[in-house]
Order: structure tokens, then sequence, then C-alpha cells
């Protein structure tokens, strides 16, 4: 089942045309500890990271795939803390368990991610752009490049003898975030569809946190976007996963929403309404007083730390 063409030099027999499902799971940024005041003692950001994880990986507990793929920015940081590697050794060693899984690092993962996982049975770890055979199919996977130039050179050695999918944690021409469309030129690793090896129709990606498609080329290339929401700019997107299913004349995918915890960014003291307990608060201008804080800490949510020093003083004398 490949779609892109078998080039002559690949004599393998064509293997049998079984349905392949794939759970696309990406930028989970485990580790992201930032705190806030309110929270239970002991809490980290980070712990509804990996719970965003463990929540996206259920269809693979479910027998519901038959192939796992993590497209990058497994970590938060390059130098995660040994809890974060702990959380993600565990994770990944049950999940190869129960379905042949791949990850690759994304640019947060700068060292590579063999270095703080080192060998998983059940999930192959791809450092390096590489051709990867696994569950019937052939993967390009390309993890994140700093140059659009070495992008290109790297997709198109993984795309040679032909793959089914390319995986990628790149910028691609014409993705948005807020506020922003990524395009060819102005960012020195942004790719475009002259840096995609020819054929390719289906590109599985990471690295932009708000789930979209986005057409390049004669490729579609389909974000499921971060797991959880890493900043407040992410506070209205739906997070989750992608459920691709192989088993069509063509590839098919959908979306899946995951956990999430409600986000909200205050700017006038009034406007408190939608805060509940256990939402995280970011206050801003007009409602970056004690008086507000106290507020929405009363109403139980956990608030961002904040540069008000004659606050921070009369809560924590
Ligand atoms: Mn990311």
């Amino acid at each position: 089942m490949f779609y892109l063409p078998r080039l002559s030099e690949d004599t393998s027999p064509a293997s049998p045309l079984d349905p392949v499902r794939i759970l696309h799971v990406t930028d989970t940024h485990l580790g992201a500890d930032r705190w806030f005041r309110g929270a239970p003692a002991g809490w980290r950001r980070g712990d509804d990271h990996l719970a965003a994880l463990e929540t996206a990986l259920a269809p693979a507990y479910g027998g519901e795939v038959d192939l796992v793929v993590h497209t990058g920015d497994l970590f938060d940081r390059s130098r995660p803390s040994a809890r974060a590697v702990k959380e993600a050794v565990r994770v990944l060693s049950d999940l190869g368990r129960v379905v042949p899984s791949v990850i690759m690092p994304g640019n947060h993962d700068r060292r590579g991610l063999r270095v703080h996982l080192g060998t998983i049975p059940g999930v192959e770890i791809v450092d390096e752009a590489a051709n990867v055979r696994i569950a019937g199919l052939r993967l390009a996977m390309v993890p994140y490049l700093a140059t659009a130039g070495a992008w290109a050179a790297a997709a198109a050695a993984a795309c040679r003898g032909g793959v089914d999918l390319v995986l990628a944690h790149q910028a691609f021409d014409g993705v948005r975030v807020p506020g922003f469309t990524f395009r060819v030129g102005a960012a020195p690793d942004t790719v475009g569809a002259a840096h995609l090896p020819p054929d390719v129709r289906f590109v599985l990606c990471g690295h932009i946190h708000p789930r979209q498609v986005v057409p390049v080329g004669d490729a579609v290339v389909v974000h499921p976007g971060s797991t959880e929401r890493t900043a407040f700019s992410e506070r209205t997107e739906a997070k989750g996963t992608a459920l691709w299913d192989l088993g069509g004349a063509v590839p098919t995918w959908r979306f899946v929403d995951g956990s999430a915890r409600p986000m909200h960014v205050v700017s006038h003291p009034d406007t408190l309404a939608d805060v509940g307990p256990g939402h995280l608060v970011l206050l801003k201008g007009a409602a970056e007083t004690v008086e507000v804080e106290r507020a929405a800490l009363a109403r139980g949510a956990w608030v961002s730390p904040w540069a008000a020093p004659t606050a921070q003083m009369a809560l924590f004398p």
C-alpha cells in the first residue's frame, strides 16, 4: 500500500493490503513544570501534560490502532527533569507492550530522544531522518531541522525507495498560529512545496500547536496539534490527536479531542464569571491586582505568577 510509487530499486514483494489504523500524537511537552498560585502542593503543570498524553493513548490500549506515531516535542525542554524522563519511559514502555510505536525529536528535543529514553522495547526511537518499515508501512521520518534546505535533503533521502507517509516536525508554508501565517523564506526553517519530495501526498506533522490541515503542493499536511495547551495563547484551542485509517482507497483521518485544563486571560476585574475550580488564570492589565487575584483564588482557580512585587509580598509576607 504505497501511496508513493515504488521505485525499481525496491524489489520486495507487495505486502498484503491489511487495513492500518494509526494514532498520531505530537507535542506532548512533558515536564513543562510551570507553577500556579492556589494549586495543590506538589502539583505541577507538567502533570496535566502527562495526563493529556495518557488520555491521548487510550485508543492504543483499546485495541483501536495498529501503530502509534509521535512526531516530536515529547519533552518541553532539551534537558528534561529526571521526573519527566521517568514518566516518559514508563508511558512509552507500557505503550510498546501493546502496539508498535515510533517517535522522533522536535525542536524542543534538540539533543535527541535516545539520550534520555535509551532503548524501549516496542518503541522505535528515530533521532535522525530515516526510512522506517513498520506495521506493513514505509514511513519517511524527518525530525526537526533548522533550515528548509537541510529538511529537503533529509526528506529526499528518507523517501528514497518509496514511502506511504511522511512524518515531520516542521512549519509548512501556509500554516497558521494566532496572529501569524508561516511563509517560505520569512524564517529559515519554513518548508514549502518545493522542499517536499515529488509524489508525497500525506504528511503527519508536529510542531504547530493549533490543530489544522494545510495543503502544500500535491500534499496534505495534517496537524493534530499539541495534546495540552502549552501557553495562554492556546486557551481557546481544542486539543487532542488524529486517528488515521489507511484501509480505504485513500487514507482518511479524523481529529479526536483529548483532555485540556481550562485557561482564562482576565484583563478586567469584572470578568471572572467563567472562572471555575482548577482553571488556570492569567491576570493582565487592570486585573493585575491583589483583589482580583484573591477573587480568582476564592473561585478555586489557580493563578499564574505575575509581576507585581507588592502583591506577592501581600500574599507571601
Ligand atoms: Mn511543540
